[in-house]
């Protein structure tokens, strides 16, 4: 720093230079990928087409069980309804969409043969107890703590690459501060 001159009212050229370098990696980071932070346990969203999916998740699975369900949160900013029709996950035979609901006071579940609608505005959440998608014939299970690559399927804004965090055998939610 013996070259910078004592006095100098201007801030010195060597200073701007780090400024417009440090500018640029936070604009970098600002316009990376998901726009929120990258931390491995901190919500995601994703966007296709017209569609945000936002913070999916999924649960270890207790030894040798073969389906595990899938949540997240969809928003529909667009002007025309879509589908969520199905997906894919690498250790699983098939992802399905499932409806849950109380039938004479009996939990049952059921595939949605036409998948499930979200109408221009709506946000529609699948969670335990309700709609959610359903992992089945998995290879190998899921470890809580694991971040976990699929792909979801939609009738108009096509298909689209998501990671689930897997959250602990049993959990309620995800663990995550939903906004
Ligand atoms: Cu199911």
């Amino acid at each position: 720093m013996a070259s910078i001159p004592t006095g100098a009212r201007t801030r010195p050229y060597w200073l701007q230079t780090i400024a417009a370098v440090l500018l640029s990696i936070i604009a970098a980071w600002a316009l990376s990928s998901d726009g929120y932070a990258q931390s491995p346990m901190a919500p995601r969203s994703y966007k296709v087409g017209a569609i945000v999916i936002e913070a999916p998740w999924t649960r270890a699975t207790p030894g040798g069980a073969q389906v595990a369900g899938g949540y997240l949160k969809i928003t529909n900013p667009g002007q025309d309804a879509d589908r969520l029709i199905g997906g894919s996950l690498p250790m699983a035979s098939a992802v399905e969409v499932h409806e849950m609901s109380m039938t004479d006071g009996i939990m049952k579940m059921r595939k949605l043969p036409k998948g499930l609608e979200i109408k221009p505005g709506q946000t529609v959440e699948l969670k335990p107890g309700g709609y959610h998608l359903m992992f089945m014939g998995l290879r190998g299970g899921l470890k809580e703590g694991q971040t976990i690559k699929g792909t979801l399927v939609f009738e108009k804004a096509g298909s689209v690459e998501v990671e689930y965090q897997v959250a602990a055998i049993g959990a309620k939610s995800s663990g995550h501060k939903m906004h």
